[in-house]
């Protein structure tokens, strides 16, 4: 199939000095309260604790790091310290996966430009020659008015380079990362940026703190900021990420067709398909989040998918198991343990009391295989961030008739085939991402 010109130039900006690759940023609105977490009815499944012993096994390192720049917040939006604790709290829901990403170092004839939207004041900004060191995205961080009622924008950053050098810049050796034939991402990193005024012009109430939820018209900044991350990591943005989308029966239908996705679906009867937004921001049609109301396997009661379109204020939607397969499906290599449960680490279906002091009795632990009974994120510690993820699953249970059992463990292989066949047998994809490429342009 012929590469589109404008996927193209969507992605590949290596010999151009414009901005259409320029820092994306994608808003998450807030809407009134109209629920609370259901933390006390969950779910889980056998097979999810074998996946992640056997990941454990494989691999007992987390490789990716997130390093937060704060030189454009502007308005200090991160100079309250207790805002600082959670965002860097919240990153460490993308460090368990294990990519290995090349360093951008530039030097010799090597010169790239890194552009993003300066998240303090909103104005279009560019690096020169910025480092990232490898298996590192580099994440630009701020506070400023962001319009109407967006609680936070986020997305990878554009950039130019030339040369070889550009492909170093683009791919960060994740392979090929562009147009349909993408499978994988690897951006340097990008920019965040979360809301200082509400609507009524009076200063957004966040709540910043990690060990309560917050209270009633507070926007939750750990779920704010895990949800603009997960844009960061190219959920809605990358084209590999839109090579997992086809349309269903009507144009009004599009789901998502990776297959951890799919495994993951398969063991929730309640999911036929899992549906993503077609209507996103002001009628725009994207597909660059779940379709609302979109709640995550394989809980008894699942609990809203973060990537969905809105954020009920007052309540707190940290990432599911949803949300991390697809973001598996989009390249990354995401640890099993992030796929099933969260906190159930016996594997007995149900997170409570024994889980936790599971994990209490192997805090600090690095290594052997008795530490996966605290390892809830399958990063090869066991520490706080852990004992986070059981307390707030505290109460979840698992599908009763869950299918996980019959739930085959995908290969490499089948996922690529199955990549393909739906980059083949869908044209209007193009269309779509066409669509993904216009939010790309700079306003
Ligand atoms: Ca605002
Ligand atoms: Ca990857
Ligand atoms: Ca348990
Ligand atoms: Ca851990
Ligand atoms: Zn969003």
């Amino acid at each position: 199939m012929a590469r589109n010109p404008a996927v193209a130039r969507l992605i590949d900006s290596a010999s151009c000095a414009d901005t259409d690759n320029r820092g994306t940023h994608r808003p998450f609105r807030s809407v009134p309260a109209v629920w609370r977490g259901t933390a006390s009815q969950r779910v889980y499944s056998a097979l999810w604790l074998f996946l992640a012993l056997a990941g454990l096994l494989v691999s007992t390192a987390g490789a990716v790091a997130i390093q937060l720049d704060y030189s454009y917040d502007t308005e200090g939006f991160f100079a309250n310290q207790a805002a600082k604790d959670t965002l860097e709290f919240a990153v460490q829901a993308f460090e368990p996966f294990t990519d290995q990403l090349l360093a951008i170092q530039p030097g010799g004839s090597n010169h790239w430009t890194a552009f993003f939207t300066a998240p303090g004041s909103g104005e279009s900004v560019q690096e020169a020659d910025l480092q990232v060191p490898g298996n590192t995205l580099v994440v630009f961080v701020g506070g400023r008015d962001l319009e109407g009622g967006q609680v936070g924008l986020g997305g990878p950053g554009g950039w130019s380079a030339s040369g070889n050098f550009a492909a170093t810049v683009r791919d960060r050796g994740q392979g090929e990362t562009r147009g349909t034939a993408a499978m994988d991402f690897g951006p340097w990193g990008g920019a965040l940026a979360f809301d200082t005024i509400a609507p009524n012009g009076t200063a957004r109430a966040w709540h910043f703190d990690v060990n309560t939820e917050p209270s009633f018209g507070q926007a939750d900044l750990l779920s704010v900021a895990m949800h603009e991350l997960g844009h960061m990591f190219g959920f809605g943005i990358s084209d590999s990420y839109g090579n997992q989308i086809v349309d269903g029966p009507d144009l009004n239908d599009s789901y998502f067709i990776g297959q951890t996705v799919k495994d993951l679906a398969l063991t929730d009867p309640k999911v036929p398909g899992v549906a993503v937004d077609e209507i996103h921001f002001q009628n725009t049609v994207f597909h660059d989040h779940w379709v609302s109301g979109t709640t995550s396997p394989p809980y008894l009661n699942p609990p809203p998918a973060a990537m969905g379109p809105t954020l009920a204020l007052g309540s707190r939607v940290p990432l599911t198991p949803l949300d991390y397969a697809a973001l598996k499906d989009t390249g990354w290599e995401v640890p099993g343990a992030l796929l099933g449960l969260p906190g159930d680490l016996d594997g007995d279906r149900d997170v409570d009391g024994e889980d936790f002091l599971g994990w209490q009795h192997r805090i600090g632990m690095t290594s052997g295989v008795s530490l996966v009974l605290g390892d809830a994120n399958g990063d090869g510690n066991v520490d706080h961030y852990d004992g986070w993820i059981v307390r707030n699953n505290l109460g979840a249970k698992a599908l009763v008739a869950s299918r996980a059992a019959q739930v085959p463990v995908p290969e490499p292989t089948t996922a690529g085939l199955c990549l393909t066949l739906g980059c083949l047998f869908n044209c209007l994809k193009l269309q779509r991402m066409l669509k993904l490429g216009e939010i790309l342009v700079p306003r």
